[in-house]
């Protein structure tokens, strides 16, 4: 009794908070860390109730494309790949990168410096040095290129304006998509050192209101070289016994959602998968080799986790009339 009454309480005044800087935002498109606290203690109080209503608000309110083409590179991504994914809350398309586009993406990543994630400190913070990774002698669990690292590699700047992408996108976020994150690093093993940083142990993201990844594989993925693991379902609840915001261990995921709903998705080199990480993940710690990851993340919002807006010079030529028609998506691209 005197713990629904004070969630009651917490809950009022999370709400104000929440409400009044998200007014903010849609005049302005301006918000405070006070305002993103709030939207995350709200998400924990309502297990996760109140994005979806705010998501359907946003669906109503910012409409869909009416044409998107049809072109791009999912070919089964029609209604029966929507309904599994919006079931499961995951989704591993037939659709694979080819080996041409595979082979350029791989020796750019062999032979650019990249940051790795520094583990001395309990922060998540990159090196400011950049190293060409080695696989034979890691120094890190993580490695990550920056946006503009990321724009310069031809096949990644095609799959970020990838029509068949944002279509799915679209059609799971109820509106039109905002491209708002794109990823690409070499994960290593490690012992176990800054699993934390490198998202290796079990969470849930909270960077938006409804948002949806894809990961490419650019290297095969087996149960020893980092499969991306999802909780079956955990997307559209959060179970009392989860009921907080940070990391998990193992064990805890296990006895509320059972054996038989940790998935790990292991893949070829070129494996697509779609995500929607508001469900339990995690990257697998790796027992051996490399695992090299791009991925790009649209959202229905940008309210929320403060990100940095992509630098516009660096999209090619051919794009421009999509960055035009499309505008709305790109809002991110300054
Ligand atoms: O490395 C992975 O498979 C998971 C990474 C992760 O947590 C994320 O992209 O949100
Ligand atoms: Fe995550």
């Amino acid at each position: 009794m005197l713990k629904s009454v004070t969630t009651f309480f917490k809950k009022r005044k999370y709400q104000s908070i929440f409400d009044k800087e998200y007014a903010e935002f849609q005049k302005s498109n301006k918000f405070s860390g006070k305002g993103y606290k709030a939207f995350r203690k709200i998400f924990v109080l309502t297990h996760g109730r109140s994005n979806d209503e705010l998501s359907e608000q946003i669906a109503e309110k910012i409409g869909k494309y009416a044409n998107i083409p049809q072109s791009g590179i999912l070919k089964n991504s029609g209604e029966a790949a929507l309904e599994q994914f919006r079931k499961d809350g995951y989704y591993v398309f037939d659709a694979c990168l080819d080996e041409v586009a595979l082979a350029e993406i791989y020796e750019y990543a062999a032979k650019t410096p990249v940051s790795y994630l520094d583990t001395k400190t309990n922060a998540q913070d990159y090196s400011s040095e950049k190293v060409i990774f080695d696989s034979a002698n890691p120094i890190s669990p993580r490695y990550q290129f920056s946006n503009s690292e990321i724009l310069q590699c031809k096949p990644l700047q095609k799959l970020i304006f990838d029509f068949s992408l944002l279509k799915f996108a679209q059609e799971y976020l109820g509106c039109k998509p905002i491209l708002d994150l794109v990823a690409f690093w070499w994960s290593a093993p490690f012992n176990g050192i800054g699993k934390n940083g490198a998202a290796q142990m079990y969470h849930f993201d909270l960077d938006r209101i409804k948002f949806i990844k894809f990961f490419f594989y650019i290297t095969d993925v087996d149960t020893d070289t980092g499969p991306h693991c999802y909780v079956k379902g955990s997307h559209t609840d959060l179970p009392k016994e989860v009921n907080r915001d940070g990391r998990f261990e193992d064990k805890e995921i296990e006895s509320i959602y059972g054996k038989e709903n940790l998935i790990e998705i292991t893949g070829k080199k070129g494996s697509i998968i779609a995500v929607d990480t508001r469900g339990f993940h995690k990257g697998k710690e790796l027992l051996k080799g490399k695992r090299l990851l791009f991925q790009i993340q649209f959202s229905n919002s940008l309210f929320g986790q403060t990100s940095s807006p992509t630098n516009l010079s660096l999209i090619n030529e051919e794009y421009q009339n999509q960055l035009n028609e499309y505008s709305y998506s790109y809002s991110n691209i300054s």
